[in-house]
């Protein structure tokens, strides 16, 4: 029978003339509220669409996705979809895959790869636009402005596709006014202990902090942790930017401690189990498929709460 959510072709329903579809999945880790809505959603539309779904938790460690999408090949499985923790270094292993002809379709992170047939599509957000939205509420919250305006950043992962984007999107929109001075910018690995700890640091090494552009929520969300312990109010004494999204973020924006947050979509499960069914039977894909999302203001993240599912 036909799933619900098919998208035609032979294996709609998850199978490939009889043999169920197994997709080896290489997650990037368990870093954020971001990744634990991608996880079940990747889990959930794996089990609707009737795909075995063979999981591995990277724990943020490009050595231990290079393992499992080697374990993957060799399992045999029909196709590879992976996130990679960051963008360099995967010619070697993604050729591996190739020669056994099993292909691999990117989710939600990219590669810089130079050869174009190590993977056949690449569905996600597109990162330097998420950092120009973030950029481009600045230039409107200090327009008419002539005084400096001193920004801290906190940086995603280092080497990965949103932090290298988020960051120059973002650069490449406020550059344009000489009064917006990124006066520290550190990673804090997405994570809401390492957003606190670097907070913490920036607060103590810088004199005057105007705004904090964090990459996600979970750093905004330590981060704001660390401002307030200082005795500053996060989203006044301090404006906030943010990145995701998420249920907890919005909580805090209707709270008044995050100013604005650019909207990254978690929920790629459906879209992918329906790009890996078409990738099997062989049927045309996009080589790149872009989610949709807008940008929350604190008004419109308190409206959106209740029925926020992420
Ligand atoms: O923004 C962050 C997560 O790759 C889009 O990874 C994802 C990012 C997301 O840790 O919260």
């Amino acid at each position: 029978a036909l799933s619900a959510c098919g998208s035609g072709g032979g294996s709609a329903d998850g199978k490939d003339s009889g043999h169920k579809l197994t997709v080896g999945f290489s997650q990037v880790g368990a870093e954020s509220g971001w990744r634990t809505a991608n996880t079940k959603s990747v889990q959930d539309a794996a089990k609707k669409a009737g795909i075995t779904l063979k999981f591995s938790d990277a724990q943020q460690k490009q050595e231990n996705q290079i393992k499992a999408i080697r374990s993957f090949i060799q399992q045999k499985v029909d196709v590879i979809a992976f996130s990679p923790v960051v963008e360099s270094g995967w010619d070697t292993v993604l050729k591996e895959a190739k020669d056994a002809h099993i292909p691999v379709v990117l989710t939600d992170r990219a590669v810089d790869s130079k050869d174009d047939s190590l993977y056949v599509s690449f569905l996600g957000s597109d990162f330097v636009e998420e950092g120009k939205r973030a950029g481009d509420w600045l230039v409107k919250e200090y327009q008419g402005r002539t005084d400096p305006v001193n920004i801290v950043e906190l940086q995603g992962t280092t080497g990965s596709a949103p932090a290298n984007d988020r960051k120059s999107g973002f650069t490449d929109v406020i550059k344009a006014d000489a009064k917006f001075k990124i006066v520290a910018s550190q990673t804090g690995d997405f994570t809401r202990a390492k957003g606190k700890e670097v907070m913490q640091a920036f607060l103590k090494s810088q004199p005057k902090i105007d705004v904090l552009y964090a990459h996600n929520d979970d750093m905004a969300l330590g981060a704001i942790q660390a401002i307030e312990e200082a005795g500053k109010k996060p989203g006044v004494d301090i404006k906030i930017i943010s990145v995701d999204g998420v249920k907890d973020a919005f909580t805090a924006m209707s709270q008044g401690k995050i100013n604005v947050d650019v909207e990254c979509n978690p929920l790629l499960g459906d879209q992918l189990m329906d790009l890996v069914k078409k990738v099997k039977a062989g049927e045309q894909v996009p080589r790149r498929i872009k989610t949709q999302e807008g940008v929350f203001t604190q008004d419109q993240a308190a409206a959106a709460l209740p029925t926020r599912q992420y």
